[in-house]
């Protein structure tokens, strides 16, 4: 059974960090709300839902998947890039050291997980103002126990890697181009979101289920011709906050 560690949000998530989007009220009790039916779906799907603590303190600390890499041989905590984040990861690890052996990033490195997609033996990181060169370098090195290499991918115009492009499969990344250059993938195959609907990249593989932001309905309707199962969620409150599906969880099996 897969496992997805989350954590609820309150009133802090009105002063999330903003990068590319511009500010413009959230409303928290139907963000809430979501949140629920985001967990609902997990749950319908199979998933062990873990429901940290909440932090007050800290607004964007729904956003789990920027404090980990998770794998199968183990996980990495990172060091979030923004500094009002950092204070997320001390609870992520105290969780997920009941699942895996940790390695830790330290200071000078800066990494989101919202920079990270793992595809086969290589996971590719994002070059955003969120993950630094020496991210990166401290990066390959824990990786490289593990029998998996990095691969630097160019990103601009949004926040992390995964706002651009995320896995669907092993062999498989759905992609927004314009915002990603990935001339050092090889071998993967490329489905290209609507250019009208850039949001459309971030989808979360859950089983042989994949989830799509229902703001993004042509995307959906594209990955179900394609033969997916396809199945919907409203994450509208967190796209304000510039989050998207994939960052409310830590999923693993
Ligand atoms: C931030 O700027 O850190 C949050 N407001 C949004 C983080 C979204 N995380 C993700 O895409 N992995």
């Amino acid at each position: 059974m897969p496992t997805a560690i989350t954590r609820p949000t309150g009133e802090e998530l009105l002063r999330c960090e903003l990068t590319h989007v511009a500010r413009e009220p959230i409303d928290v009790a139907r963000a809430m709300e979501q949140h629920a039916a985001y967990l609902d779906v997990l749950r319908k799907l199979g998933v062990d839902v873990i429901e940290l603590e909440r932090l007050p303190g800290h607004p964007d600390a729904v956003f789990v998947e920027d404090t980990a890499l998770v794998l199968d041989e183990g996980a990495v905590i990172l060091r979030p890039g923004a500094a009002s984040r950092r204070g997320e990861t001390a609870s992520v690890a105290a969780e997920l050291a009941k699942h895996r052996e940790l390695f830790h990033l330290s200071e000078p490195a800066t990494m989101d997980g919202g920079d990270l997609v793992a595809i086969g033996d290589v996971v590719l990181v994002g070059q955003t103002s969120r993950t630094n060169h020496a991210g990166l370098k401290a990066l390959a090195h824990a990786l490289l126990p593990l029998g998996m290499r990095v691969k630097a991918a160019g990103v601009r115009g949004c926040l992390h890697l995964k706002s651009a492009c995320t896995a669907i499969d092993a062999e498989t990344l759905v992609v927004h181009r314009p915002w990603v250059d990935l001339r050092r993938v090889e071998g993967a195959r490329l489905i290209d979101v609507p250019a009208e609907e850039p949001a459309g990249a971030n989808v979360l593989s859950v089983g042989d289920t994949v989830l799509v932001a229902a703001h993004t309905p042509r995307t959906a309707e594209l990955l179900d011709g394609l033969g997916y199962r396809v199945r919907t969620v409203d994450v509208s409150e967190f796209a304000k906050a510039e989050g998207a599906l994939t960052c409310k969880s830590l999923l693993f099996r």
